[in-house]
């Protein structure tokens, strides 16, 4: 088993100093402390909610190893989604590197499906983004990411449209028109409610789209040739923006991957 130590990059440290006011401790005190995770101490009624620091393990991470380069991290939308959650959360964790192509004992015991994510959350396994990422927002719900359920659904087909484009082997089966409506109507919907899905600031749904339309991307420039149509630009700036994110570029698959991770789908 591979494992690699992450902390929240540096933006995120001193996001998480301005978020929770601690921008007065002496920096020294700060950067010779092991990263801690804040939680909130709710003081009795009427009395002022404080802030304080308690010492925090970093959280364990299984995801799946890197197909190309071995040691790094490989090329799943579901984790990145989890791995961006714990990082706009400004939480710290390690990752555990699963050869999915041959799933050793260990994972298989704690992962009954073999999949990847997998989080350790109170001494239990957690699989699926879905349930992992809801119930990070419930155990550390600071920095809120939750989307109103209204939204939770903006952008949803994209991702079963292009994976539909991608396996397309006749250009007129009407899939590549499936996947222009579904990046039309977000195009739409940012254009009146933007910068991102649920407006100034980003929320559960942008982590969990956004993986997924950086292998678009990257996926169908390469089989396909194809590139989302600059008529789209609210999709486009909705990308550049979110895949310029510190949380975006330290836990982005490598493009060698995302290829390679498509090639089944395309060649099968
Ligand atoms: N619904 C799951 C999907 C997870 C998933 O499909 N993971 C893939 C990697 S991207 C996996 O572990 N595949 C291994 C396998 O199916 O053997 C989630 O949201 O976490």
């Amino acid at each position: 088993m591979s494992t690699a130590k992450i902390s929240p990059s540096a933006t995120a440290i001193s996001a998480t100093m301005k978020h929770f006011s601690l921008s007065h401790l002496p920096r020294r005190t700060f950067l010779t402390t092991r990263i801690r995770t804040p939680v909130i101490c709710r003081r009795p009624r009427n009395q002022a909610v404080t802030i304080c620091l308690k010492a925090s393990e970093p959280l364990q991470v299984c995801v799946k190893e890197s197909s190309t380069t071995p040691s790094k991290l490989g090329d799943c939308p579901f984790t990145q989604r989890v791995l961006l959650t714990l990082e706009e959360k400004h939480l710290p964790y390690d990752l555990k590197l699963v050869d999915l192509r041959n799933k050793p004992e260990w994972f298989l015991s704690i992962s009954p499906e073999g999949k990847v994510p997998l989080i350790k959350l109170d001494e239990k396994w957690i699989p699926d983004s879905d349930v992992i990422t809801q119930a990070l927002e419930e155990k550390f719900p600071k920095p809120s990411l939750a989307t109103p359920p209204e939204k939770a659904a903006v952008g949803s087909k994209i991702f079963s449209t292009f994976i539909g484009f991608l396996k397309s082997k006749d250009p007129s089966d009407g899939t590549e028109q499936a996947l222009l409506d579904q990046l039309t109507a977000l195009n739409s919907y940012l254009e009146k409610n933007g910068p991102f899905i649920n407006g100034e600031a980003i929320s559960a749904v942008d982590l969990s789209l956004a993986p997924k339309l950086y292998h678009l991307d990257i996926a169908l420039g390469h089989y396909k040739n194809w590139s989302i149509p600059d008529s789209l630009a609210y999709v486009k700036s909705y990308m550049k923006t979110i895949f310029s994110r510190d949380s975006f570029t330290k836990t982005r698959a490598q493009v060698q991957d995302v290829i390679e991770g498509w090639r089944p789908k395309v060649e099968g």
